[in-house]
């Protein structure tokens, strides 16, 4: 893949934002590259409902070309055709992954070395490091790895690195001269005041 796909790479679920589509669509216009599906936490969607919403976000990353990707689901990817799903290390093994995924990108999350030295990377496209910075957004997100962390993960692959969680538009680039590609958000740009400005200076 492009490790370019990587650079500001958005997470959310449906109800991230107070209004889902509109403020989606504010991110991406601004320059988000890639969108990760992630319906987990609160008042979350599933069924058709799901479905419905996971569409409305295709059209919407189509529109401004954003690599669209499914946290975990690989049947909501099927149904939606999205661009690829991103797995954790309790879900699938990414071995494991139905063959329709073959031409798709897929994603895993690596928190340390020995995660990394643990995972069969045969068809895994990019990896998710993290938590870089201590984080709320996610109970089971482990140890913060800082900067040395993602340093030492970057050091041992060749595979492109998004650097995951405490993420500011402060600490961003430290992240970028720490061996990620890119960098992946959730609170900073879902409780931003300022979607537009946000991501223009995730850019910067
Ligand atoms: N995986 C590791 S940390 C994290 C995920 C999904 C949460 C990142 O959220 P935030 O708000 O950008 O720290
Ligand atoms: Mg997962």
């Amino acid at each position: 893949m492009n490790r370019s796909v990587l650079r500001l790479y958005l997470i959310a679920s449906s109800s991230s934002f107070k209004n889902p589509l509109k403020d989606l669509e504010t991110a991406f216009k601004a320059g988000v590259t890639c969108f990760q599906l992630r319906e987990k936490g609160e008042n979350i969607k599933s069924g058709e409902d799901l479905i419905k919403f996971a569409m409305e976000v295709k059209d919407l990353c189509q529109k401004y070309k954003v690599t669209f990707i499914i946290n975990d689901d690989v049947e909501l990817q099927r149904i939606v055709d999205a661009d690829g799903v991103h797995v954790g290390q309790a879900d699938i093994n990414p071995k494991d992954l139905p063959a329709f995924l073959n031409n798709k990108i897929i994603g895993l999350s690596v928190g340390n070395l020995e995660e990394l030295k643990q995972s069969d990377l045969s068809r895994v496209d990019y990896l998710g490091c993290g938590p870089v910075y201590p984080t709320s957004s996610k109970d089971d997100a482990g140890q913060a790895i800082g900067l040395s962390g993602l340093k030492e993960i970057s050091k041992k692959t060749t595979l492109p690195i998004v650097a995951i969680g405490g993420i500011t538009v402060d600490n961003f680039k430290s992240c970028l001269l720490n061996g990620a590609d890119g960098i992946s958000v959730i609170s900073a740009i879902t409780q931003s005041a300022n979607i537009d400005q946000t991501v223009t200076q995730f850019l910067s």
